[in-house]
């Protein structure tokens, strides 16, 4: 396995790439960070607060800003790039931000990848993939057709085909991971489970889109994290892995696990407003990254990890507390 002792992690002050960044400091001692994050409405430092000074630096800036990638790119010998709009609801109301985070910013990364000659390995979704049906026997695999919905989702698969074009084109060193709906500490009061949980420590009744049968294939991120640090060491230069862990689950049933847990009745929810081109089932065939490089998720017992979530919610009010009445605010102007 290749090893990597400077690297740099765009948006790792974001829910996904802070439990990376806590990851590489709590296995690979040998490996220091350097956090690059604009700290967007969804970016906050003290998701990395706390973490020993000499293995975590924080820089504040914009990937699209190709001046400070000069300035900070050299001297690393990989990026792993995390930073994104990352919200379809957000999406669906303003779609500029992803146009310029995703795509723009992949592509000035990808510029400073050429130049500098660094490992890049990129970070994305399942939905690139689009949706299957609720009853298709068939899962995502890595050389699927792209088939996006949302603007997020199409402005993430026009990423991944930048980093697969300047790949083949320029000779770049470069992965790229898709991984199915991620849950655990640090995840942002806007998203399914963060926002259910702290709706019912709030006394207010959670809110379910549609007929609450659209189905998402749940991993803890710190499984992803191992996903990621295995392809980004041992993974075929060029590739594509997806990563999931086999954790299909409607949405419905998500809800009542969580009121259950949370000593709640099982109907006390909301029905509200279907999102736009809502993307029915996403399920990932994980065959390619078990095999080829022998990865393993741990937390596997899903009830013990949404346990273990509702207790850091419950615990950590002053982290998600900030930013709750503006989320529901902007769900309640959209009737959702
Ligand atoms: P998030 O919204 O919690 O965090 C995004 C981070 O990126 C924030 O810290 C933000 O400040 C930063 N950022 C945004 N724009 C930036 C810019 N222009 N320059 C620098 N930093 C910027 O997102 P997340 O849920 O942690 O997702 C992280 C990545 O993982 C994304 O690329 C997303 O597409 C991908 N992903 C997410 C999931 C999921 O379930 N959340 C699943 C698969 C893939
Ligand atoms: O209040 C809600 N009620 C509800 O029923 C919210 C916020 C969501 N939902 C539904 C919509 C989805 O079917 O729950 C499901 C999950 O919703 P989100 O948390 O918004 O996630 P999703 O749209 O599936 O996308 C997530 O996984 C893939 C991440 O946000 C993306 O960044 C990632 O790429």
């Amino acid at each position: 396995a290749e090893e990597y002792k400077n690297i740099i992690v765009t948006g790792g002050c974001g829910f996904i790439g802070s439990n990376f960044v806590h990851y590489v400091v709590k296995n690979h001692p040998e490996t220091h960070v350097t956090v690059l994050d604009k700290l967007t409405y969804a970016g906050n430092p003290a998701n990395i607060e706390g973490l020993p000074k000499d293995r975590v630096e924080l820089v504040v800036g914009d990937i699209c800003d190709s001046e400070l990638l000069d300035r900070i790119v050299p001297g690393h010998d990989a990026i792993v790039h995390y930073a994104a709009e990352s919200h379809n609801d957000n999406s669906i109301a303003n779609p500029d931000p992803f146009v310029q985070t995703n795509i723009v910013g992949t592509y000035r990364l990808l510029e400073a990848v050429r130049k500098y000659d660094v490992r890049y390995h990129h970070v994305s979704t399942d939905e690139v993939y689009g949706d299957l049906a609720l009853d298709e026997p068939r899962r995502f695999r890595p050389d699927d057709p792209y088939k996006p919905s949302s603007p997020y989702s199409s402005s993430k698969a026009s990423s991944d085909l930048l980093v697969r074009a300047w790949t083949r084109t320029y000779g770049l060193r470069t992965t790229i991971s898709n991984c199915s709906n991620n849950y655990g500490p640090y995840q942002h009061v806007e998203k399914f489970i963060p926002r259910q949980i702290t709706n019912i420590i709030d006394g207010v009744r959670p809110k379910l889109y549609g007929d609450g049968k659209n189905v998402r294939d749940w991993i803890h991120t710190e499984d992803h994290s191992s996903g990621v640090w295995d392809i980004l060491t041992k993974g075929r230069m060029g590739e594509t892995y997806l990563i999931g862990a086999d954790g299909e689950r409607s949405n419905i049933d998500v809800l009542r696990a969580i009121l259950e847990r949370m000593g709640r009745d099982a109907d006390d929810f909301d029905w509200v407003r279907d999102r736009p081109g809502h993307d029915r089932r996403y399920a990932i065939d994980n065959t390619k990254l078990v095999e080829e490089l022998g990865w393993k998720p741990r937390h596997t017992n899903f009830s013990e990890g949404l346990d273990q979530t509702i207790a850091w919610y419950r615990e950590h009010e002053d982290w998600w507390r900030p930013a709750k009445e503006a989320t529901e605010a902007k769900y309640a102007k959209q009737g959702q």
